[in-house]
């Protein structure tokens, strides 16, 4: 019977899974990447193994499938765990991999032996240290199976250079087709559940629907706005959410944070993937009403309940829950929509409102440029073949309520939700563009944030991603140097350099780089770099002294601190 070593198991198993490409940075992976050539897997290296688990996250936001990431033993996998936490806070199923020194000397000091399983058990949902080649398989089988299943997250496949260097009868170590080791059925919600919430939801005054990233996970946009059409309820998105309905549909009331009218004054809200944390203001305060009857839907039930009480919890998927609730509401309406009523029409009134707000504060033709008119041009400039992606601290509070989206996941933030983690724009991009290379890729982020991965414009560069980039160069790392304006304290380590060109920076390495200090330029400058065809980096000079609601959050969350520390 024919041999087969570990290296060349990991290609064919990651093949049988549909894998398609893998973000790496090379170390003990050669007997790896073989298999991957021969698989026809593409081999996507990287400069940073963050980025690299930072790529696959964006890959698998893309495709709602797994992204591989892999890297050596030891400092690969150290350097990877930003990365991979990232992914854990953004609910995305990335497969990290990592080899690892020999087996056999465990514990005897080879150099770069590593226990990686520690570091991963707080970022990941599962861990394989595979010891034996005959089960390389089963490992990626079981890697999978826990990266795709219930709420998505991260895992870590840890391979000793003896698993991989040794062979074994091909028999011994048989590939299974996916179904037969795991399986995608989306779990439905209790029916006696399900019809209470939809009666519910119909008898209220003024009902509302929140959603956050569960609902993309779950591909349930297109459920999501049947159902919120047949009911006739605004839906309002917390900014994991964003894009899971169209800003330009009828029935959406925007962003949280800038529309609490419509949800702090819904009587019952339906809240469909919702993590209740501080970004929702732990479900409390001012975000919401007192007495709202609140339906929370969730794929974990850890999460229903979360931090404040609820009314209904439905344990299920989102798209499989908002089917059973179309069905139920139908059933109730007799096949008829419900009719619009003020509140309807209050909702969508706010929204337009908060809209022509936010645009209108976005006209500035001050130099050095007002962040918001940035924002603006960008997003005037991006298409319905556009994903954004947002990097940074104040850059991304201006831009995302402007930005808006038309398709489901065209909006993604590369900060790992409540994770908050800067520096992933860039990675994130080239995920992307590597998933749907049809599409543009526009990155914005904060001039700090910008030079954390930067060096990544060179994996964009070698591997044709083409990724437009613009820097919100304030010349500060500008939200914490607002907070510390805000909280009086000293005006220390938060100030960049004005030298520092990152445009000039990207033409070192062959992209197409602009320097933008006038905001009537922005617009010519877009078009110039995307007519470039390459990756492009525009460096924006704007104004360090203008604040984003974000910064002032900051301010009434610390008082509310201070205050539950008194009572
Ligand atoms: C990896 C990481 N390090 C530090 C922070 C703390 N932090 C939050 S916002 C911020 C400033 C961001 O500056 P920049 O990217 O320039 O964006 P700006 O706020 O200036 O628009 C920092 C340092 C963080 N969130 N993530
Ligand atoms: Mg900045």
């Amino acid at each position: 019977m024919a041999k087969i070593n570990g290296g060349t198991l990991i290609g064919k198993t990651l093949k049988n899974e549909g894998v398609k490409v893998a973000f790496t940075l090379c170390g003990g992976l050669s007997g790896i990447y073989d298999s991957c050539v021969d698989e026809g897997i593409e081999l996507i290296d990287m400069r940073h193994e963050q980025a690299a688990a930072n790529a696959a996250t964006g890959y698998a936001m893309a495709t709602r499938r797994p992204g591989v990431a892999m890297v050596t033993e030891g400092p690969g996998v150290i350097n990877m765990a930003p990365g991979i936490a990232t992914a854990w806070h953004a609910s995305a199923p990335v497969i990290g991999m990592c080899t690892h020194t020999a087996s056999c000397f465990d514990g005897m000091g080879a150099v770069q032996e590593f226990d990686s399983a520690d570091l991963y058990r707080s970022i990941t949902k599962w861990r394989g240290y595979c010891t034996s080649t005959s089960r390389v398989p089963e490992f990626v089988a079981t890697a999978f199976r826990h990266a795709m299943s219930a709420r998505k997250g991260p895992v870590l496949l840890d391979f000793p250079d003896d698993t991989l260097m040794l062979e074994v009868d091909e028999g011994q170590a048989p590939i299974h087709a996916p179904y037969s080791y795991r399986t995608e059925a989306r779990p439905y919600g209790d029916p006696a559940l399900i019809r209470q919430a939809a009666q519910l939801l119909l008898k209220a005054e003024k009902p509302g629907i929140l959603i956050a990233s569960g609902i993309l996970w779950a591909e349930a946009s297109e459920e999501l706005m049947r159902f919120a059409e047949i009911v006739n309820v605004p839906v309002c998105y917390a900014i994991g959410g964003k894009s899971g309905i169209p800003d330009d549909h009828p029935l959406c009331g925007g962003p949280v944070g800038y529309n609490w009218g419509t949800i702090a004054g819904a009587d019952v809200l339906l809240a469909l993937g919702v993590k209740f944390e501080e970004v929702l203001n732990y479900g409390k305060g001012d975000f919401f009403s007192p007495d709202v009857k609140l339906i929370s839907v969730n794929i974990d039930p850890a999460e229903i309940g979360r931090n404040r009480p609820i009314t209904l919890g439905i344990w299920g998927d989102a798209r499989a829950v908002l089917t059973q609730l179309a069905d139920a509401a139908g059933r109730i309406l007799g096949g008829k929509k419900r009719p619009d009523t003020d509140w309807v029409r209050y909702a969508r009134d706010t929204a337009r409102s908060i809209r022509d707000t936010l645009y209108a504060e976005a006209s500035s033709d001050m130099k050095p440029i007002d962040p918001r008119r940035l924002g603006r041009e960008v997003c005037e400039f991006a298409d319905e073949d556009t994903y954004m992606v947002m990097d940074g601290g104040d850059i991304q509070a201006h831009v995302t309520p402007m930005f808006r989206a038309t398709f489901p996941g065209s909006f993604v933030s590369a900060t790992g939700g409540s994770l908050g983690h800067l520096g992933g724009g860039i990675p994130f991009g080239i995920g992307i563009k590597t998933a749907r290379p049809d599409k543009k890729v526009i990155v914005i982020e904060g001039d700090g944030s910008f030079l954390l991965n930067a060096s990544e414009i060179d994996t964009a560069m070698r591997h044709h991603k083409q990724i437009i980039v613009i820097v919100s160069n304030d010349c500060q790392w500008g939200m914490v140097r607002h907070d510390q304006q805000l909280n009086k304290h000293k005006d220390v380590c938060s100030k960049l350099s004005e030298d520092v060109r990152y445009d000039r920076y990207a033409e070192s390495m062959g992209a197409y780089g602009e320097f933008v200090t006038d905001p009537g330029e922005i617009k010519g400058a877009l078009r110039r770099a995307y007519d470039s065809g390459l990756p492009a980096v525009l460096d924006v000079r704007t104004d360090p002294s203008v604040l984003s609601f974000a910064d002032y959050r900051g301010v009434e969350l610390r008082s509310y601190l201070l205050q539950l520390h008194k009572q």
